[in-house]
């Protein structure tokens, strides 16, 4: 694939990482059509369209993703809430984009999926894409779906998607978990890029993460992205030590998902 685009959609676009993609894919792609159900920024001159959709809503999903090349996909519920919230974005939501993409042009979508789908390891263990998945809540089953999709739009209509598992992308880590989880802007962002512009991914799942000291993930399987990534949680070490200790017990020192593993249920 060349390594710019002709209409990159990018939903999710209010967001957190949303908005870091929106200045660091401009060199991607002649126009970045920016979406999101919460208010956006207003468009900055022709290289941007804002077009304001709720996932859930299938007609204007399918409008707004006809005329664009590719799909970066962040938008959704981004922590974990109630099923039915998570149904209405992230489930309803990645089966219309898809659905739209099938219908549509655009045959390639980055999936902004999460460490979520297989929170439920344990931190001593390292896995790879392929090891089982264990959702630790509805909203890593929803990516767990997303990513599931993923690989049926493939299968069915040579749709390619990298879905990236995420681990924690923040300016900075904000605890001792994510000193092996961070990935940090410009990783993501080089990550992002070698998903759109890697040909032949099919459905590539590769792990966010930067070069941390101890990560728990191996990206061997996704290697044919060449994405090798610049930065490391350790600058941020002594800062994160200085917090007070975590129990043993505690499910932010025993699995890779953290406390998304006790959340909920909501409403008993
Ligand atoms: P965020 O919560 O800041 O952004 C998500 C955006 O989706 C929000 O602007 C929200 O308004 C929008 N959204 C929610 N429901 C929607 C709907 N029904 N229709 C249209 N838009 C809707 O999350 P963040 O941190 O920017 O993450 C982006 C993506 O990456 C999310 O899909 C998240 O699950 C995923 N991710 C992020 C991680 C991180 O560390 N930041 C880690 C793992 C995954
Ligand atoms: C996620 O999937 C969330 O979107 C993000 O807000 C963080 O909580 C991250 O995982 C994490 O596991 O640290």
């Amino acid at each position: 694939m060349a390594n710019k685009l002709g209409r990159l959609l990018l939903t999710g676009a209010a967001g957190g990482l949303g908005k870091v993609l929106r200045d660091s894919l401009k060199p991607s792609t002649d126009v970045l059509r920016l979406s999101d159900i919460a208010g956006m920024a207003a468009a900055e001159g022709a290289h941007e369209e804002v077009v304001p959709c709720d996932l859930g809503d299938k007609a204007a999903v399918d409008a707004l993703v006809a005329g664009c090349d590719a799909v970066v996909h962040l938008g959704g519920v981004s922590i974990e809430r109630p099923f039915e919230e998570v149904l209405e974005a992230n489930i309803k939501g990645v089966f219309h984009l898809y659905e739209a993409a099938r219908r549509h042009t655009a045959k390639r979508i980055v999936f902004a999926s999460s460490n979520h789908v297989i929170g439920f390891h344990k931190q001593t263990e390292t896995i790879d894409a392929g090891a089982q998945k264990r959702p630790d809540g509805y909203y890593g089953l929803s990516k767990s779906f997303g990513e599931d999709v993923a690989q049926f739009y493939f299968d069915r209509y040579g749709i390619e998607t990298v879905s990236i598992r995420i681990g924690s992308s923040f300016p900075e880590p904000l605890n001792r978990r994510m000193m092996s989880t961070w990935l940090s802007f410009r990783d993501l962002t080089t990550l992002v890029e070698k998903s759109l512009f890697t040909s032949d991914v099919k459905h590539t799942i590769v792990y966010g993460v930067s070069a941390n000291r101890d990560v728990w993930w191996d990206n061997s399987a996704a290697a044919h992205l060449g994405y090798v990534p610049q930065d490391s949680s350790e600058q941020f070490r002594a800062k994160v030590e200085a917090q007070p200790p975590v129990a043993p017990t505690d499910p932010n020192a025993i699995y890779q998902g953290g406390g998304f593993t006790a959340q909920g249920p909501f409403g008993d």
